[in-house]
């Protein structure tokens, strides 16, 4: 163990541990603003600049700590040096910040207020940057808003092992951008929007579409559906100042009708039945010797990247479609026809903790018959702006339902959320189904957690089955070259393409880096989807009646010929 002392309080702490992570441990608070837990630590801003006794002030995220070192955070050298870095940032920076998406959640600002900054005395040459927001269906890049921090980069890089942003010219026209001046949707990009997660300020975004979905929702002539994700409920309360991890599932349901959708339905039906349908594709692959392992396909930022990347594995991914575009599918199909409304006036609107499911919802496979499944994806974030801008008073909503049949769901589906939920709800359903028998445990807790790459087997009456489930692509590549490699063997596999799985997606809100050095967003808001599971009197897929009455009344069975026709596509290279 290291002793030293930070601003006269005597600090003990493991070697290695960097002079920022000793003074959190004292409750010492060291500005940061390039520094992303676990992510990023290269001292570029200068913002976290301490006094160690050397010459010359330090970075505190890069510095380790020393025996005996007496450290000051708070001078008036110490203060003047980050309030000169903090408005040199400044003087090139776009500071409209009435009008940015990120007002009032935007970490600059932020230390702006905190550190004082009245004036800023540098004003001088500021460099003009034309705004992406044409060449993406999901991400909008303003370089006139970037401080060069390298977070989205170091994200893309070295978590989702991408690495399609990166630095390019020098000095005074250093800017952060896709290779080869090339727009943002001319590069491999897969849409994941961690990128924007990770951007302090608002020099990334999602492309808004919510103009769209107030159009839809005024016009009388348009029946407009909408249907939230499962990992929306654990996270929209945050942008009303609740805490993480806050479940307003009911609440959600009602603030959305008070928008004026004419129908409240809930992904996790699709969910429910996605699991149906991918169920009975994994047994049927298993008994008929199909192409094996079988791999989720209902994160599109994964199958993007499988697309780019893996190419080799495309058969490997289940043919579903995603549960969102299900139901999309089968608003415009079943819920049309019982309710006799032309499927060309039905609007659909999903609400998606992913940026990756705008790019989804226009791909061609996606519609039948000449409609699309979804006709608008918004983020978490916008659907927090819809309902602040409609003036609905969130916190103080009572708690109200989804609309009945296809909004009703169970625990199986609640789970889809966290990694590793989709192949648990899988388990709960594929084991009663093979085996006849029922699952007195229904918790597969080998698929819990936030390690990088689980692993489970499963014994289905004798025939033992592999599983493995990966978050992120950086872990997917990692199990899939094992995979290809020969190295390992699995039946099934759950990929999803952000790390932590949806909970954690590009679209869910913003958490500052100060937040996450305390709290990691992937744990809490996690534990908040296995409590909606827990809260739910049916907790497997197939005992859903609603489900039930769906392939009595109109699929038929699972894989039938109307499911493939709705319900699957086919990803070719
Ligand atoms: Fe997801 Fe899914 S779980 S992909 O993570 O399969 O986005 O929440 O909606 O479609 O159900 C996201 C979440 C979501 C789909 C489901
Ligand atoms: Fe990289 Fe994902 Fe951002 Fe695209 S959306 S630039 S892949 S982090």
């Amino acid at each position: 163990m290291i002793n030293l002392t930070i601003d006269g309080v005597k600090v003990q702490v493991p070697a290695g541990t960097t002079v920022l992570n000793a003074a959190r441990q004292a409750n010492i608070n060291i500005p940061t603003l390039c520094y992303l837990k676990e992510v990023n630590a290269i001292g570029a801003c200068r913002i976290c600049m301490v006094d160690t006794g050397a010459r010359a002030l330090s970075a505190a995220c890069v510095m380790p700590v020393a025996e005996g070192m007496v450290v000051k955070t708070n001078t008036p050298k110490v203060r003047e040096a980050r309030k000169m870095n903090l408005e040199l940032l400044l003087s090139n920076h776009d500071r409209n910040c009435l009008t940015c998406v990120r007002n009032q959640n935007c970490e600059l600002q932020r230390l702006a207020e905190e550190m004082g900054v009245k004036e800023i005395r540098f004003e001088g040459k500021r460099n003009e940057y034309p705004i992406d927001d044409f060449s993406s269906p999901s991400i909008v890049r303003d370089a006139n808003k970037c401080i060069l921090c390298r977070r989205c980069a170091a994200v893309c890089h070295n978590v989702q092992k991408i690495g399609v942003i990166g630095a390019t010219n020098r000095g005074f026209g250093t800017i952060i951008e896709p290779a080869f001046n090339k727009n943002i949707g001319e590069v491999p990009c897969i849409n994941c929007g961690q990128c924007i997660a990770a951007c302090p300020v608002g020099a990334l975004r999602e492309k808004d579409d919510t103009d769209r979905v107030w159009e839809a929702i005024a016009d009388p002539d348009k029946h407009v559906v909408v249907q939230p994700a499962p990992a929306v409920r654990v996270a929209l309360g945050e942008e009303f100042g609740m805490p993480m991890g806050t479940r307003v599932t009911g609440k959600m349901a009602a603030a959305l009708r008070r928008l004026g959708f004419d129908k409240v339905f809930d992904t996790n039906f699709g969910a429910d039945l996605t699991i149906m349908e991918e169920g009975t594709e994994l047994i049927n692959r298993l008994k008929n010797g199909g192409k094996l392992p079988m791999i989720t396909s209902c994160s599109p930022g994964w199958i993007k990247y499988c697309e780019h990347f893996f190419p080799d594995f495309l058969d490997n991914l289940s043919s579903c479609k995603s549960p969102h575009q299900m139901l999309g599918a089968i608003i415009k199909s079943y819920y049309a026809k019982q309710n006799n409304i032309d499927p060309a006036k039905i609007f659909t609107v999903s609400v998606m903790p992913c940026t990756a499911k705008k790019f989804e919802r226009q791909r061609p496979e996606m519609e039948v018959e000449g409609h699309e499944d979804v006709d608008a994806v918004i983020t978490t974030r916008e659907l927090a702006r819809m309902i602040k801008e409609a003036g609905i008073d969130f916190v103080n909503l009572p708690d109200e339902q989804f609309d009945e049949v296809l909004g009703d769901s169970t625990g199986a589906a609640a789970i889809f959320g966290a990694t590793g939920g989709v192949m648990e709800a899988a388990l709960r359903t594929v084991y009663e189904v093979v085996t006849g028998k029922e699952l007195e445990d229904v918790d597969f807790k080998d698929v819990r957690g936030i390690a990088g790459v689980k692993e489970a087997e499963v014994d289905l009456d004798g025939t033992k089955v592999r599983v493995a489930v990966a978050h992120g692509t950086g872990n997917a590549k990692k199990l899939l070259e094992k995979v290809r490699a020969g190295e390992a063997d699995y039946q099934f596999i759950e990929v999803m393409g952000c790390p932590g799985g949806c909970v954690t997606g590009g679209g869910q809100p913003i958490v500052s880096a100060r937040v996450k050095m305390d709290v990691d967003p992937k744990k809490v808001r996690a534990a908040a989807i296995y409590d909606e599971d827990e809260a739910m009197t049916i907790r497997k897929s197939h005992e859903n009646p609603s489900i039930k009455k769906l392939y009595e009344e109109f699929l038929g069975e699972p894989n039938s010929h109307l499911a493939h026709q709705l319900l699957h596509t086919h990803y070719a290279a």
